[in-house]
């Protein structure tokens, strides 16, 4: 049953349909619960808000990545996808924030310089703030200098900073380096993800941590703030 619904919102999400009066990317569609409906009925049906974004929403944009590759999809269907993974997360973050949990410390997110893709960054923040986090979410295409403007004005305990494409993942460095020069980079703990990064590369250009995904991130914010 839990499968079942998982799978249809996976579905939903590779067709871009949002709600029953979407056509669906191979059309006929219309009328049957698109994605917002089918997460409701998930979050009704007590399914754990966590499978609904790993093994609905993440998977689910895999292939819609695997597709644009395969060029069957193409930019506006990535983003038709992308939007159902937006609407679903705002009806998701109620379930998967605690509210009345004091601040375990401040965390600064950005989408480097160049790189759009704001999906992950903003359930990498949603999922922190779940886990007691005092977040600022600082945005997609974000330069060096704003974000060391930032950290200054801030004083984060954590910057977390991701990237989709190989092409901006050079801009982390970029924006270490750029901390480093205005003397902020021992008053921050660095945080990579996205998926061309790795924890190789998080030691290469000296950040302090790498999160796989989401939830994995959260234990490495929680291992970086014991740590200091
Ligand atoms: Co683009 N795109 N895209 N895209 N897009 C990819 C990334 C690509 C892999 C697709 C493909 O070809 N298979 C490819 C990159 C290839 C490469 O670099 N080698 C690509 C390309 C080429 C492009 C354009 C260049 C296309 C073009 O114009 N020709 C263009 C670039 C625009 C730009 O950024 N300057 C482009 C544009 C777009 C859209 C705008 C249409 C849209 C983004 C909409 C948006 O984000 N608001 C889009 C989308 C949707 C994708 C795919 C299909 C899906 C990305 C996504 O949201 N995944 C993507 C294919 C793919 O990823 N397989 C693709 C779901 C999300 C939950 O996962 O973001 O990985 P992810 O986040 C995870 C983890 O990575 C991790 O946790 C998250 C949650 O578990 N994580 C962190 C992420 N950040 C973290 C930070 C942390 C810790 C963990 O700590 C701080």
């Amino acid at each position: 049953m839990t499968n079942d619904i998982i799978e249809r919102i996976k579905q939903n999400v590779i067709q871009g349909r949002m709600d029953k009066e979407d056509e669906g990317f191979n059309g006929g569609m219309v009328s049957q619960p698109g994605v917002k409906e089918l997460v409701q009925q998930a979050l009704d049906e007590g399914v754990d808000p966590r499978r609904i974004v790993v093994a609905g929403l993440t998977e689910a944009m895999k292939i819609v990545g695997d597709k644009f590759e395969a060029k069957e999809y193409f930019i506006p269907d990535m983003l038709a996808s992308a939007e159902t993974v937006g609407a679903a997360m705002d009806i998701l973050a109620p379930y998967l924030a605690k509210s009345g949990v004091a601040s375990k410390g401040k965390v600064l997110m950005a989408t480097v310089k160049g790189d759009l893709h704001d999906i992950g960054k903003n359930i990498v923040t949603i999922i922190l703030k779940g886990a007691g986090y005092e977040v600022k979410d600082l945005g997609a295409d974000v330069g060096p200098e704003a974000i060391v403007a930032s950290v200054r004005e801030e004083k984060p305990d954590l910057l977390g900073l991701s990237a989709l494409l190989t092409t901006t993942m050079v801009a982390m460095k970029e924006t270490i380096d750029s901390l480093a020069q205005a003397g902020l980079r021992d008053r921050v703990k660095v945080i990579i993800g996205g998926a061309p990064t790795s924890v190789e590369f998080a030691a290469e250009i000296g950040a302090d941590g790498y999160g796989a995904d989401a939830f994995h991130a959260v234990r490495v914010v929680e291992e970086l703030r014991q740590a200091s």
